[in-house]
């Protein structure tokens, strides 16, 4: 056991989930180590309890872990539950978590690309298997800027490839497989036996691992578990680079998918999920559907399979997040929550039981099964709706906008532009949000501008400077926020909305719909000017 000295660092300060870096920043001699040990010291686990260790298989993940158990042994835990290979979903951890664990440690940086020149990440969820409140992840920025040395053991290196318990010193090392547990939770949740019926039937799927941590999780749900052929799942071996592609499974980076889904003989349904496995994109036969509208959808079926027979106790969105699913609460006449992004802040309402459902526009989807977002259990809601309700995906969501409306939505993310102008951009707006009200926008009367401020109605904490929104008389929206997981420079995204109800909405194409809008926006907050950019690097 050793105590090594170290220089803090200023720049540990955990983004919407977690802290993300470049590797070669957690390269850097003792970086790792000094964030690790200011989570420890935060956390103070107590003696006997169990921390759960894994992440999504990129680049730095096996040595990450072979660090963070010599520190584990030196900071006295003494139980310690990893993936095998290292490997644990975001979901499949928080599940782990949540079988009686203190706490976990996931190593990811989720959507952000992967390798030496990619990023690496490092979150912490905390007992109830969900990322840590701010006031966790505040502490631990301030520790980590002020510590001076850390604790770690002289231990061997551990294997994680074989699946059984070792023990070293007081360390008991659990090496699990990474899906059994999750797969079995998935089955208590789902009716397997008419997903079974349905694939048997002839439907096709197509799932896209994208080189990330899902692979083996959708080969033994999709394939093994639910009978789909072999080569359902592609891209299905995890690499540490993500075999240089970018998990992130929108339409631009899970372009392939996209592609055979539109093309000829499309499979029925298509499927991706992102670096570590929180997240979905939803495809039918020629036919995306919005992650916004994804949630409305499963929360208004969310009957149709067994584990959640009893109905929705609530369902909770990020404030960007159309306000598709606001419109099923209100038919189902059940609570609906407006949060800032982010999963950590449906934690409270989940515990609590106020929530049985939540989401958010970025392809994220979840439920009080865990306390992360869950890319494959959306996957698999959708096919048992599918199955449930004998129609294809598109029948589904035009019956849906059908009877609830449409909301439009589309969002902009301008990647990598200097961080001055993006500040410059957001200050001058919320200057200038106070002087919008009641002034017409795009055909429309502004009647409400302000940046967005949460209060918890579990804890009472507030948290500010959540985005800015400019909502409109006839239920529209612009929003502008930075992203808190970019790396380089600042990331800037525009999120509009339109809502319509009638028979001419099914075929307008979004786009088009929302020019009016998009172009205000633009107008409003100087983008073009301000940021030299005419185009955003992702439409989704
Ligand atoms: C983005 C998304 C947000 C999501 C976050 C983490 O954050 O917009 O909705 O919760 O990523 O997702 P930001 O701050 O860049 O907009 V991930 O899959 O860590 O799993
Ligand atoms: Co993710």
């Amino acid at each position: 056991m050793a105590s090594i000295q170290t220089t803090p660092f200023a720049d540990q300060q955990p983004g919407t989930s977690g802290l993300r870096k470049r590797s070669t920043v957690f390269q850097q001699p003792h970086y790792l180590e000094n964030f690790v040990q200011a989570l420890f010291d935060v956390a103070s686990l107590e003696r006997d309890t169990t921390l759960v260790i894994g992440g999504d298989g990129r680049y730095l993940n096996r040595e990450a872990v072979q660090t963070i158990l010599r520190m584990a042994a030196a900071n006295g835990v003494t139980r310690v539950v990893v993936g095998q290979h290292g490997w644990l979903s975001t979901p499949a951890a928080s599940h782990l978590i949540r079988q009686g664990a203190a706490g976990g440690i996931i190593l990811s940086a989720s959507h952000n690309p992967g390798g030496p020149n990619g990023d690496f990440g490092i979150k912490y969820n905390i007992g109830n298997g969900g990322p840590a409140p701010e006031s966790f992840t505040n502490a631990v920025a301030g520790r980590a800027a002020t510590l001076t040395q850390y604790r770690i053991a002289d231990l061997p290196i551990v294997s994680l490839d074989t699946i059984g318990v070792q023990t070293i010193d007081a360390l008991h090392i659990h090496v699990v497989d990474p899906v059994a547990a999750y797969a079995e939770l998935m089955e208590s949740l789902f009716d397997f036996a008419a997903i079974r019926a349905l694939i048997a039937s002839g439907f096709r799927i197509r799932f896209d691992a994208m080189h990330a941590i899902t692979g083996p999780y959708a080969i033994e749900i999709l394939e093994r578990r639910l009978g789909a052929v072999h080569g359902t799942v592609i891209n299905g071996e995890p690499l540490t680079d993500f075999g240089g592609g970018h998990p992130d499974p929108n339409l631009t980076y899970a372009h392939a998918l996209v592609e055979e889904l539109f093309g000829d003989d499309a499979p029925d349904f298509g499927a991706a999920s992102d670096g570590d496995g929180d997240r979905n994109m939803i495809l039918g036969q020629r036919f995306f559907v919005t992650p916004s509208d994804s949630l409305a959808v499963i929360a208004a079926n969310a009957k149709c399979a067994p584990g959640y027979a009893r109905g929705l106790t609530g369902v909770a969105r990020s404030m960007p997040t159309s306000r598709a699913v606001d419109h099923v609460a209100r038919a189902l006449n059940i609570e609906c929550f407006e949060t800032p992004t982010g999963w950590k802040f449906f934690g409270n309402l989940l515990d609590a039981g106020r929530i049985t459902l939540c989401g958010e526009e970025s392809f994220g989807t979840g439920s009080d099964h865990v306390r992360e977002k869950d890319g494959l259990w959306a996957v698999l809601f959708w096919l048992n709706i599918i199955a449930a309700r004998k129609q294809s995906v598109e029948q589904i969501v035009n019956e849906h906008w059908t009877k609830f409306g449409r909301n439009y939505y589309t969002r902009y993310d301008y990647e990598e532009i200097p961080t001055d102008a993006a500040n410059g951009l957001m200050t001058h707006l919320r200057d200038r949000l106070p002087s919008l009200v009641q002034t017409p926008i795009a055909n429309r009367i502004v009647t409400h501008a302000d940046d967005f401020s949460y209060h918890d109605p579990i804890d009472g904490t507030t948290s500010e400077h959540q985005g800015l929104r400019v909502l409109l008389n006839d239920g529209s929206r612009i929003i502008f926020r930075l992203s808190g997981t970019g790396t380089a420079g600042a990331t800037l995204r525009l999120y509009v909305e339109s809502y319509e109800i009638g028979p001419s909405h099914l075929a307008r194409d979004v786009q088009t719909a929302l020019k009016p809008l998009v172009d205000a926006a633009l107008e409003l907050s100087e983008l073009v000017a301000r940021t030299g950019r005419t185009a955003p690097t992702v439409i989704t």
